[in-house]
Parts: C-alpha cells; sequence; structure tokens
C-alpha cells in the first residue's frame, strides 16, 4: 500500500468511527477504496489550459472516489519529468499528463511502464514511437482543427470574390514544439503552398499567450501594416495581436479590415468574435476530465480501452455565433 493509499484508509477509518458512532451506519463497500492519480499540467498559460485543469480537478475530487496529486510543470519539460518519477516513486495507481512538446518522453514513460503504472495522456500528442508506451490517449486533432481553419479562410475569401489578388498572411505560432504547434502550423502551411496567391509575411512564436504575442505583433506591425490575415494558434495570442493591431490604427474584421483567426473558443475570444474582431474560432474542447474519469473505472473495472480517444469538437465564426451560444459555453 502506497502512501497516499494509507493516508486514504486512515481517514476513511476516522470517518468511519465518526459514522458508526452517530448512526450505527454499515461499513463501506470496496468501492469507496480511493484512487490515487498523479496528473502534471503543462503550467498555466491560456484559458483553454486553466479550464482544462479545472475539469480534470473537478472528474477526479475526494467525492468521486479519488486522491489527485497535482503538479504544476510552469512550461518546463524537466518539472513534468520530475513528476513523473516523483509519481512513480509514490507508486500511484494512474499517471495523467499533458505533454509540453512532442519529444523526450521514451525513457521516463518506459520507467511508468515498468513500474506497471497505467499513463493516460492527456491533450497534446507525442511523437509515434513513445505513444505505444501509454495505456490512453484523450485529445484533440491539431492538424484537423488547422484545416478547419483554413477551408473557412478559403470559402471566405472566395465568397469576397478575393481569389487572385496577394492574401497577405501573418502566422503566429504557438509553443514550438508543442503537437497544438505542429498541427495547426501544418495545416497552414500546406494551404499557403496550394495557393498562389497566398503569401507569409511574418511567422513568429506567440507561446499561447496574450502578452508575448502582444509583443511580437507590434515588432512585426513597425516592418508592415500591410496585413490580411493573422491565423494565431490559440484565444490568448488572437487577443494579444488584436491590442496591438488596434493600438496601431488598424481595424480588425473581415469585412473592412484584418481577418483574425483562431483556436480554443473560450468565452472571452467568443465575445470577440461576435464583434467581429476575431473572424473565427476554431473549437478545441479542454473538457477532458470527465473522458479520464470514465477511462480510469473501465480499467478499474478490467475492460479494454480504445488507446486513441477524440474529444468533440466544433468551431464558431462572427457570421453564426450569438450571445445564447456564447452564454451557455462552460469556459
Ligand atoms: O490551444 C492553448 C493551450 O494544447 C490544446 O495549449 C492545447 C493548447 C491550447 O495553452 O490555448
Amino acid at each position: 500500500m502506497n502512501r497516499w493509499k494509507l493516508v486514504a484508509a486512515a481517514c476513511l477509518v476516522i470517518a468511519l468511527c465518526g459514522c458508526i458512532m452517530k448512526t450505527q451506519q454499515a461499513p463501506p463497500s470496496e468501492e469507496e477504496n480511493l484512487i490515487v492519480v498523479g496528473f502534471s499540467q503543462v503550467g498555466a498559460e491560456s484559458e483553454w489550459r486553466v479550464a482544462n485543469t479545472e475539469s480534470i480537478k473537478s472528474a477526479l475530487s475526494e467525492e468521486n472516489g479519488y486522491v489527485l496529486i497535482f503538479e504544476d510543470a510552469r512550461q518546463e519539460q524537466e518539472n513534468q519529468i520530475r513528476a513523473i518519477r516523483s509519481f512513480i516513486q509514490q507508486d500511484v495507481d494512474y499517471i495523467v499528463f499533458s505533454p509540453k512538446v512532442e519529444t523526450g518522453w521514451k525513457t521516463v514513460l518506459q520507467e511508468a511502464k515498468d513500474a506497471g503504472i497505467p499513463v493516460i495522456m492527456v491533450d497534446r500528442d507525442i511523437e509515434a514511437e513513445s505513444r505505444e508506451l501509454l495505456t490512453a490517449y484523450i485529445g484533440s486533432d491539431f492538424y484537423r482543427e488547422g484545416q478547419k481553419a483554413v477551408v473557412w479562410l478559403e470559402d471566405f475569401l472566395e465568397r469576397q470574390g478575393r481569389t487572385e489578388g496577394p492574401v497577405r498572411i501573418v502566422h503566429i505560432q504557438g509553443t514550438i514544439g508543442s503537437s497544438a504547434q505542429v498541427g495547426r502550423t501544418r495545416a497552414l502551411e500546406e494551404a499557403i503552398a496550394r495557393h498562389p496567391n497566398w503569401e507569409l509575411v511574418a511567422q513568429e512564436c506567440g507561446d499561447f499567450t496574450r502578452a508575448k504575442t502582444y509583443e511580437v505583433m507590434s515588432g512585426i506591425l513597425e516592418k508592415t501594416r500591410d496585413i490580411d490575415v493573422v491565423y494565431c494558434e490559440n484565444d490568448g495570442e488572437a487577443l494579444g495581436a488584436i491590442d496591438a493591431m488596434e493600438e496601431a490604427g488598424l481595424k480588425c474584421h473581415p469585412e473592412e479590415g484584418v481577418i483574425v483567426i483562431s483556436f480554443d473558443a473560450t468565452r472571452l475570444a467568443l465575445q470577440y468574435c461576435l464583434e467581429g474582431k476575431i473572424a473565427l474560432s476554431v473549437e478545441c474542447n479542454p473538457l477532458q476530465g470527465p473522458y479520464v474519469d470514465d477511462v480510469i473505472r473501465r480499467l478499474e473495472r478490467g475492460e479494454t480501452i480504445e488507446r486513441e480517444i477524440r474529444v468533440e469538437e466544433t468551431q464558431f465564426d462572427y457570421l453564426t455565433i450569438t450571445q445564447e451560444m456564447i452564454d451557455s459555453r462552460k469556459y
């Protein structure tokens, strides 16, 4: 029995004594054994990430039968590796982690496997050769998200009759090497290669944050203001880019200014979408806690589970979004 199970068992005994003394209730069934989960989160760089953390914390709560050991890696892969090693040492029942980047996980995942601890990966993906060390992966298809964005842009420009003149694109990338960046970037780069009139005027990293993107976008605007599209790899970046453009006197609107494209579809960004400042936000669903809970419960019952589980996602554009849609969002 590991340390956490001992603590959980001790709590249960104390709670039980209280119950028996007060109400003479029957002892709890076997199912009341708490499941110990170590969760290594990337950080708290965006609204998306905060919603993802909340979702996992509330699904893996004590009321639901879990003891959750939460570690925030503050954007450092070394911190994630250290956290996973400490979960192995503590002999947790399950390890959950969201990898900052795609590479560099093989050794530590092999260690978890050797220790017999199932690893459930959430959110971002890792390179194929390490994926087999996982018990399950719950996440998004980032390349598909990127494709949705470029297809929307293609349709929009076509409807506007802008199939020939130059379309000047600024590309703000997410954390380099993260699968969210890799997939969303690939879709845009392929689309640029398909359209001779699409021109990449700048490509810089905004690290998925509003503050960093405000800085890089301000730098880009010092060099050029001749911009048709800004493709940001998350909502925070879109907000930072809009801050910089508005400060520089540019209008962000698909019909009379710059077309801003974004990912995540968090509440504040959708409010911007309603005003047309963001033309399109492709949803990336952070509410992965219930999926993790479901996988663990099925594993506990000895069921075999599919190795890859994709969360459901949609998209919102300025033409069809309504306030009611925004109000009904959970994050
Ligand atoms: O889009 C961004 C976050 O990995 C899907 O990371 C996630 C991305 C998300 O910080 O906002």
